[in-house]
């Protein structure tokens, strides 16, 4: 990050738009775009549909594949790596952003399920979201935390209006930046902030200072596992315990634009694809992964892509966008239902802080950071209740934001207040032990089919030995 510029050099990454630029119908000059509807195509969403050659013959090996992208706006800028050198000859790496960073900021889309009572419900779990976050960073400031403290800041209708879509008997599994989700599903503020401060009272009773813990019990929740992507095959094969109870049911989780490019994130989904496995995934593609844009990640023009080479439906929503985030996860809820398998969700948006709290930042173009306050998730979606949908009054929006704040000091006092945990209670609970919790089929007994006693030695299974 250098001042003293003297000759900025661009790197070989190139300059290339990124977050979307083209419109959702235009298929001008692409060679493989292709068709599909995220309901009507229950297994893969590529279909070979013919094309003509130039000659006019049917083209027989060409197929087109098409992504649905629901955004109201394609934001048209990219961001490049320049190298400077300093006085003393040494270099600096800045990044520089350039493209349209004036467009005006697009409205809400209308959810086609959404009604007013449970659009208040989402706006709410934001506000607990946002609230909670900022509450969590003064506790740092105050030398409270244990360690670190992650943040969602700009990613909260992708966190909430996402779990908001799940059913009671649905899994689901956070990563950092869905706090938010765990707001939605019954997890209280005081446990994430007890957990980053390792309290006694908070769910690992201290042991851990950031995310990971679960609840198999009453919120169906897989611990966060921090080597990324590997929650996927985790939850395809929640869906497969599921299955083999008798029940098909959502398992959803997330996967950062850095982080989907790991090789278990595609072993994941291709397993959930296989095998028909409602895993429902969101794609974070909020720009960054630590310092890295995500021009430098991958080549691909939007993640959402990707699913053509999985076989499974994909598309693309605004992620500040709470009503587009909402609908595209209740239909890949109701494609798991249905048995239909897996579907790709890419969110897009722009993490508004660095990695974590120890991170400034300053690696980021400032204007990017003011073309998505502009898109501030929680302030597009209280212009949408309050003076587009005329859903919630001026008034009784002050008054849910002043309920939202004392329930967060509440939940901050209970989280002070507990105690740390006494040396001692560290030699237990951190492997299963004998009788620490019982470990049962959730829906039914798995229905096994009786095998015959004699057993054939196939070709195959001489191969295996
Ligand atoms: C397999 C693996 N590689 C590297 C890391 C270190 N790491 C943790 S978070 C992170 C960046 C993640 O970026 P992204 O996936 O875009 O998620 P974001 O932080 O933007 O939400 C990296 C590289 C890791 N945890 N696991
Ligand atoms: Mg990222």
């Amino acid at each position: 990050m250098g001042n003293n510029k003297k000759k900025s050099k661009a790197s070989s990454n190139g300059h290339r738009s990124r977050n979307g630029s083209r419109p959702s119908n235009s298929h001008v000059g692409r060679d493989h775009v292709a068709t599909a509807a995220l309901e009507s195509l229950p297994r893969a969403q590529s279909r070979g549909r013919v094309e003509r050659s130039s000659t006019g013959s049917p083209n027989h090996n060409l197929r087109t594949y098409e992504i649905p992208d629901f955004r109201l706006e394609h934001p048209q800028f990219s961001v490049r790596q320049l190298t400077d050198k300093d006085k003393t000859g040494h270099e600096h790496v800045r990044y520089e952003v350039t493209g349209d960073l004036d467009a005006p900021v697009p409205p809400i889309r209308d959810s086609k399920y959404l009604d007013r009572q449970q659009a208040i419900e989402i706006y709410r779990y934001m506000l607990l979201n946002r609230k909670m976050e900022i509450a969590l960073e003064n506790l740092y400031k105050q030398g409270k935390v244990v360690g670190g403290v992650y943040f969602g800041l700009g990613q909260e209708a992708c966190s909430c209006a996402s779990a908001y879509a799940l059913d009671q008997d649905d899994w689901f599994a956070p990563m950092i930046r869905n706090q938010g989700s765990l707001l939605v599903r019954g997890f209280r503020a005081s446990d994430t902030m007890m957990q980053y401060m390792a309290k006694a009272d908070s769910p690992t009773r201290g042991r851990d200072g950031t995310s990971h813990f679960g609840d198999i019990e009453k919120r169906n929740m897989v611990s966060p596992i921090s080597m990324l992507g590997d929650l996927i095959p985790v939850m395809s094969g929640v869906a497969l315990g599921a299955r083999l109870q008798g029940r098909n049911i959502a398992v959803m989780t997330y996967i950062g634009d850095g982080g989907q490019s790991t090789g278990v994130t595609y072993e994941g989904i291709n397993f959930a694809a296989v095998q028909n496995l409602g895993l429902v995934l969101f794609v974070e593609s909020n720009l960054w992964a630590y310092s890295t844009p995500s021009e430098m990640q991958y080549r691909c023009k939007d993640l959402a892509e990707r699913a053509i080479g999985y076989g499974i439906p994909g598309v693309i929503v605004d992620g500040t966008d709470a009503c587009q985030v909402y609908d595209a996860a209740h239909e890949a809820v109701e494609r798991a239902y249905a048995g239909a398998g897996p579907t790709l969700i890419e969110a897009k948006m722009m993490r508004m802080k660095g990695h974590a709290i120890h991170d400034a930042a300053s690696y980021v173009p400032k204007p990017m950071f003011e073309f998505w306050k502009k898109r501030d998730p929680l302030a597009r979606f209280e212009n949408y209740l309050v003076k587009d949908k005329k859903w919630l009054t001026a008034k009784e929006n002050e008054a849910l934001i002043a309920e939202i704040e004392e329930v967060i000091e509440a939940e901050r006092e209970i989280a002070v207040n507990s105690p740390m945990p006494t040396p001692e209670s560290a030699e237990g609970g951190v492997f299963c032990e004998n009788g620490c919790h019982e470990i049962k089929p959730k829906y039914a007994v798995p229905k096994v089919k009786k095998g015959t006693s004699g057993y054939k030695e196939t070709e195959a299974a001489v191969h295996l030995k």
